[in-house]
């Protein structure tokens, strides 16, 4: 099975050059395109198209190149969620990817309408990908569901309510799930469909990628309390800033690295129904990241 770092190596380059190049020719209005180009392409690490490429390349490599416009639709999905949370009436935040915000960089109302753009546009390109109707549909379902009301966005605004008080356990996990599990989930899922695995296979990757999205999160607040603002790319300290509810805030430090690890052991042993006839190693070496 090829290596994370030998698909990443391969496939980022070839994402982005599908993503700007599709973004050249899907946004003619110059200015809208530009506030919407500098999100996508200002470097994040891709790690949800990723995730699906790397399920597709488990079940079913050869579809691979087929599967590059789904992977970069999730990718406009998550790129408008970061320039949307970072705008003033939500984390308010200056810094994104190493670069300023879009909305310090193109104003406010160009940074919504940005992300406005780049939520339909994923539509877009998923309907007009070149797979039967019968998986569009299902890949539009995936997105769909993870991105909206009932998962990211709900996950948003629990975030936006919980700073006024303390979560317990319980509801930071329903949280993190929703905002930040639920669209790791999808990608997975959606590599699922493009593989056409069974129902067996698919929930072993849906177990799975319960416990990689909450062990995302956790690390992303455990990198919160350790981590410079230049290693991140981002600003740091902002949970406690903001009074966010987070892993360490509930738990310390220790106990969130303990939690980190349990959630990662967990996704691990989900693949187990799989291992028998499946090379699971490159879904797991996400996981193998994840502990570093
Ligand atoms: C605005 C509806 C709406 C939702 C926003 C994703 C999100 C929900 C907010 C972003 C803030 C945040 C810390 C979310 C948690 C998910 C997360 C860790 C996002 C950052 O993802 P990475 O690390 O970023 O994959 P890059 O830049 O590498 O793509």
């Amino acid at each position: 099975m090829i290596k994370l770092a030998a698909m990443r190596a391969e496939l980022v380059p070839a994402l982005d050059s599908l993503l700007a190049l599709k973004l050249r020719q899907d946004v003619p209005a110059a200015d809208l395109q530009a506030a919407m180009t500098y999100s996508v392409m200002a470097g994040g690490k891709r790690i949800r198209p990723l995730l699906l490429l790397a399920v597709v390349q488990t079940f079913q490599a050869d579809l691979i190149p087929q599967s590059l416009p789904a992977a970069a639709a999730i990718e406009l999905i998550h790129t408008y969620s970061l320039i949307h949370d970072d705008l003033p009436a939500m984390d308010n935040d200056d810094l994104r990817r190493g670069h300023a915000t879009n909305h310090k960089k193109f104003g406010e109302a160009m940074a919504i309408l940005a992300g406005d753009g780049l939520q339909p546009l994923a539509f877009q390109w998923l309907s007009d990908c070149r797979f039967n109707d019968t998986i569009k549909i299902k890949l539009v379902h995936e997105l769909a569901f993870g991105a909206g009301p009932l998962n990211m966005v709900a996950g948003q605004v629990a975030d936006m309510q919980g700073e006024q008080r303390t979560l317990t356990l319980d509801e930071l996990k329903a949280l993190h799930q929703r905002k930040t599990g639920a669209l790791l989930k999808a990608s997975l899922l959606m590599g699922a469909v493009i593989s056409g695995i069974d129902e067996k296979r698919t929930t072993a990757l849906s177990d799975f990628a319960d416990h990689l999205g909450l062990a995302f999160q956790i690390k992303d607040d455990i990198l919160d309390v350790t981590s410079t603002a230049a290693q991140l790319g981002k600003p740091v300290h902002q949970d406690q800033a903001a009074n966010k509810n987070t892993y360490p805030s509930l738990l310390g430090l220790d106990g969130a690295r303990s939690a980190l690890t349990a959630e990662l052991d967990s996704a691990r042993h989900a693949l187990d129904p799989l291992v028998a006839s499946t090379d699971i190693s490159l879904l797991a070496e996400f996981l193998t990241e994840l502990a570093n």
